[in-house]
């Protein structure tokens, strides 16, 4: 299978499960739940779920192995169909810091795709170091801007500011909202490169920026000065937070302005439903979310998050004892 094969649509790289490949995965992800101690965070089990990994779904295999080589043109691929009984999911939490401890079929499934792409990781400082994470609307920070919020999410590279952020997102819809509207929001940097000028090119690939850490870390510095583009200019690497990136001088804030316009113009919306997950390249994608209205009555919006990681040696000096947890 090449990535030819692969369904490509407006909002990227897809994959619909067939009954047979959910059933298949589901049994995958029912074993690992019955295999002591079942718990998210602990190493020796997290070994097993790796090499579980390698008897995902064939077909499945191949599409992340070839969306690892390359992202396409849109940077995210869309898994459907993945086995998540809607119905049988207990209330979606509404705390604050809400993490997955626990093994469960949705959780394991993320867990399973991450670790089939690379290393799933997660930083100490956000989400208390969870490796699966909730994404859910939180009473008291509807107008926040982070994924607590239920307002529009400004576009950003996940952790921005973090020497070694993510190379990949994974979203994974356990429900949607009850409008069953609510999209993540993407933009990839491929396709608003050729809508940006020359001139501005050269301002973004200058160190004439700062960001911050969102709002979800507990500590953490600004970074240096960055420039927005690196790499290749044909097909850079963007790192930007409309949220927490400034410019450090008006050309610089200037040439922001238009960015950020361009990316809205190219940006889709991803409506994942129960079962889907979106994998986004952190490296060319920049994510939000639209509005929707939270109910607080057990029926929310609910995604697990997982980061990925291509290179265990490359964050080996932030991980304490070789674990998982990025300072
Ligand atoms: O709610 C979403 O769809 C995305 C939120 C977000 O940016 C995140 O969880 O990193
Ligand atoms: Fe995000």
């Amino acid at each position: 299978m090449t990535l030819d094969q692969l369904t490509r649509t407006p909002q990227g790289l897809t994959l619909d499960l067939t009954d047979d490949e959910r059933a298949a995965l589901g049994e995958l992800a029912r074993q690992l739940v019955a295999t002591p101690p079942a718990l998210l965070d602990d190493l020796a089990w997290l070994a097993q779920v790796r090499q579980a990994s390698c008897r995902l779904p064939l077909r499945l295999m191949a599409t992340l192995r070839a969306f690892r080589n390359d992202a396409g043109a849109t940077g995210a691929l869309i898994l459907t169909g993945l086995p998540v009984d809607e119905d049988g999911l207990p209330e979606t939490p509404s705390e604050r810091e809400s993490v997955e401890r626990a093994a469960t079929v949705p959780a394991v499934v993320a867990m399973l795709v991450g670790l089939q792409l690379g290393e799933v990781i997660a930083y100490r400082n956000e989400k208390t170091g969870a490796l699966v994470q909730n994404v859910v609307p939180v009473p008291g920070l509807e107008g926040t801007q982070s994924n607590a919020g239920s307002v529009p999410l400004e576009f950003h590279v996940e952790n921005a500011f973090h020497p070694q952020r993510p190379d990949y997102v994974g979203l994974l819809c356990l429900r949607n909202d009850h409008a069953k509207r609510a999209g993540t929001l993407v933009t990839c940097i491929r396709q608003a490169l050729p809508l940006i000028e020359e001139t501005d090119r050269k301002v973004l690939r200058e160190p004439r920026f700062i960001t911050a850490p969102p709002p979800s870390f507990h500590h953490g510095d600004r970074t240096m000065p960055h420039p927005v583009l690196t790499g290749s200019p044909e097909d850079p690497n963007i790192c930007l937070d409309l949220n927490a990136t400034a410019g450090l001088d008006d050309e610089a804030r200037e040439v922001m302005a238009r960015l950020k316009q361009i990316l809205t113009d190219v940006s889709t919306s991803l409506v994942l439903q129960s079962g889907s997950m979106a994998i986004i390249d952190n490296r060319l994608v920049l994510h939000g979310r639209t509005e929707f209205t939270p109910r607080f009555d057990g029926r929310d919006r609910w995604l697990h998050r997982v980061y990925v990681h291509l290179d265990n040696r490359r964050s080996r000096a932030h991980r304490d004892d070789a674990g998982a947890v990025l300072n």
